[in-house]
């Protein structure tokens, strides 16, 4: 029997998931291993919460927690969305798990015992207030190529190249805001250039690889292929497995990639099965447009290096803007799943997100566009078959599947195309086009609805029984055929069908047009499809714009507990001076009774030094001491922002504090 491996990208356990990544990602890959099944292989379908990374470690460094503390919140939430939306993992594991480890190591130390892996020193930044190394997103500036703002070491957003950290122009620590230095670090290196070759007749040669990924890939590889840096210095992360390394760790992405291998380990552990067979068959990776560098490039070239079978093809899904604007999480312009599915059905989601666009284009989640689609065409189209089929064969047939006598043409034609649809649909799943799938199951119940009106079953059932039974016959057929093909798409629908047909039904997708024998009893059923009300949208609509608005005036809401850490005093500014060089820097000393404090501060376009000696200000005493223009500054002086007015405390006494 044959067998397929398939993959979703691991999502950061740094925060849940939203909208986009169940579209581009997760339901498109849950469609496709369901309909596997289906088709009787046996398929092993896995994911994990990417758990190492800056990201997850600045925010533990900024709550003040353990990185793995965050990172098991965030599992749970994820794999509770996930679940909640019906994604049939065969297992979902965690990065941080031992056995993630060992693969890792083992994969690292093989590649370097084959030479693939070399060690060279370079110019790493380095902050001297935080006394280390700063890796990827812990040190941030202006893109080198595009100018864009807020680059981060690794990585540009705005036009999304690969970064040196030291390329940055303007850079600063993440955590202290003071310019890194540059200093000597040894790392390892991928020799990722000595496979430029065998990746590009790979990619070339690859029929199964889609044209979006075939394209994107193409103007890295005419650019030319760099050796990869595969280490880091940090402390969250896998150790690098060889002798005087310590407090270097594996590059996140080269062990997230493994987490492909260690989910599925994993399992066969569990289960007493091999991976490896599951690999070897066919390998399918979902991921989102943004990663498929990494796993059209490194991934492979990897592998290559390892001597494993390389992937049978990657397909990436295109991003999901909302109410036609980009969808931003720091914005708060964004839908999370959870909060979806607190109000509607998961199978709603997944109808929306596939029948919406095809997964290699773009696309928009609207409010308005997601309420008609569910009324108009599961409701209305799908929904309605149903469910004048079986009041009608409850009513006037005792709730059996009435028999069929002489067909016409159009009844025949209406078998043609129910034998047809599995086929037709089969195929599109097996070619990743899942939307197109779903239009033909929707135009079927569509000419399921115009048939059975056509046919006129309430008034044949006096004039023309034969004719009436014909027809509810078919009728019948289309619910069962309708009812295990929507399976992969709308799994928990689809059974709600199949209960109220009564049908001991294998899931099996070949026997998707098998019929039902007349005399086989059905049950009462109630509506499966509903529709969405109105106001229902329009109060998603409102809570949508109205965190949008409160992320516009406020930023994130803390606790009192937060604010207490502010140490905030009257000061008086007994020296004043302007930093040589700058026209917006005064160089202060702000005596606060216990001690005298130097501050740099962006006052000195409203200000001359004079002005601003001898004022009484508030001051932020406890904030960690940074370098401007290298020098030292040691607390904070209270201004508005864009009209920079130091906030006076006149009339109150030095040192005293402010609350
Ligand atoms: N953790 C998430 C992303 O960039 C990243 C994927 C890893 S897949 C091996 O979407
Ligand atoms: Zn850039």
């Amino acid at each position: 029997m044959s067998k397929v491996f398939i993959t979703c990208a691991l999502p950061y356990a740094n925060g849940p998931t939203h909208l986009g990544h169940l579209r581009s990602t997760y339901i498109p890959a849950d469609i496709y291993a369901r309909y596997n099944r289906m088709k009787g292989r046996e398929v092993l379908f896995v994911c994990a919460t990417d758990e190492h990374g800056t990201p997850i470690a600045v925010k533990a460094e900024k709550e003040g927690k353990k990185p793995k503390e965050i990172a098991g919140r965030y599992y749970q939430m994820i794999k509770n969305d996930l679940e909640s939306c019906n994604i049939s993992f065969d297992n979902f594991a965690r990065t941080t798990d031992p056995l993630h480890y060992q693969i890792s190591q083992n994969f690292f130390l093989k590649l370097y015992q084959d030479g693939f892996i070399y060690a060279k020193t370079i110019k790493q930044p380095y902050c001297d207030e935080c006394n280390r190394f700063l890796p990827d997103r812990y040190v941030e500036g202006v893109c080198p190529y595009c100018g864009g703002e807020g680059a981060r070491g690794d990585h540009c957003e705005v036009c999304g190249r690969h970064l040196d950290p030291i390329q940055l122009q303007d850079p600063s620590c993440l955590i202290c805001q003071s310019t890194p230095e540059i200093r000597d670090s040894k790392q390892y290196f991928f020799r990722l250039s000595h496979f430029q070759n065998e990746i590009e007749s790979w990619l070339n040669e690859n029929d199964a690889l889609p044209p979006n990924v075939k394209n994107y890939v193409s103007q890295w590889i005419k650019e030319g292929l760099n050796d990869w840096i595969l280490t880091r210095d940090m402390e969250w992360g896998i150790p690098v497995p060889l002798d005087e390394t310590e407090g270097k760790i594996i590059y996140v992405w080269l062990e997230a990639l493994l987490g492909y291998i260690t989910s599925a380990a994993l399992w066969a552990h569990r289960n007493n099965k091999s991976w490896k067979k599951y690999w070897d068959d066919k390998a399918i990776h979902f991921i989102g447009k943004d990663i498929i560098y990494h796993h059209s490039i490194f991934w492979p070239a990897l592998l290559m290096a390892y001597g494993c079978k390389l992937p049978y093809t990657i397909i990436a899904g295109d991003y999901l803007s909302l109410e036609g604007r980009k969808m931003s999480t720091s914005k708060n312009w964004v839908i999370w799943t959870s909060d979806f599915l607190e109000t509607f059905e998961s199978d709603t989601l997944r109808y929306y997100l596939m029948a919406n666009a095809p997964l290699t284009r773009d696309t928009d989640f609207s409010w308005d566009d997601f309420q008609r689609r569910i009324n108009d065409e599961l409701a209305d189209v799908v929904g309605n078959f149903l469910h004048r089929t079986f009041t009608f064969t409850n009513r006037f047939y005792q709730g059996q599947v009435p028999e069929a006598f002489q067909m016409d043409n159009y009844d025949q034609e209406m078998v043609d195309k129910i034998k047809k649809l599995p086929i037709v649909v089969g195929e599109y799943i097996e070619n990743f086009k899942f939307r197109e799938g779903l239009v033909e199951i929707i135009k079927l119940a569509k000419q399921g609805n115009k048939y059975f009106n056509d046919k006129e079953p309430w008034k044949t059932v006096k004039s023309d029984p034969e004719i009436a039974s014909t027809s509810l016959y078919i009728c019948n057929q289309l619910c069962k055929t309708l009812a295990i093909v929507l399976n992969p798409y709308l799994p928990v629908k689809s059974l709600e069908i199949i209960a109220v047909l009564n049908i001991e039904e294998k899931l099996e997708w070949d026997s998707a047009n098998s019929f039902i024998p007349s005399g086989h009893k059905i049950l009462p059923a109630e509506p499966i499809f509903s529709k969405i009300e109105d106001k229902v949208i329009r109060m998603q609509k409102e809570t949508l714009y109205q965190n949008q608005k409160e992320v516009d005036t406020v930023k994130e809401i803390i606790s009192i507990e937060d604010f207490a850490k502010i140490d905030l005093r009257v000061g008086n500014i007994i020296g004043a001076e302007k930093v040589k060089d700058s026209d917006n820097l005064l160089k202060l000393i702000v005596d606060v009774k216990d001690k005298k404090l130097q501050v740099v501060a962006g006052l000195a376009k409203n200000y001359s030094p004079e002005d601003i000696l001898n004022q009484k200000v508030i001051i932020l005493v406890n904030l960690k001491p940074a370098k401007l223009f290298g020098i030292k500054s040691e607390g904070m002086i209270l201004a508005t922002k864009d009209t920079l007015n130091v906030l006076s405390a006149e009339g109150a006494a030095v040192g005293e504090k402010i609350k």
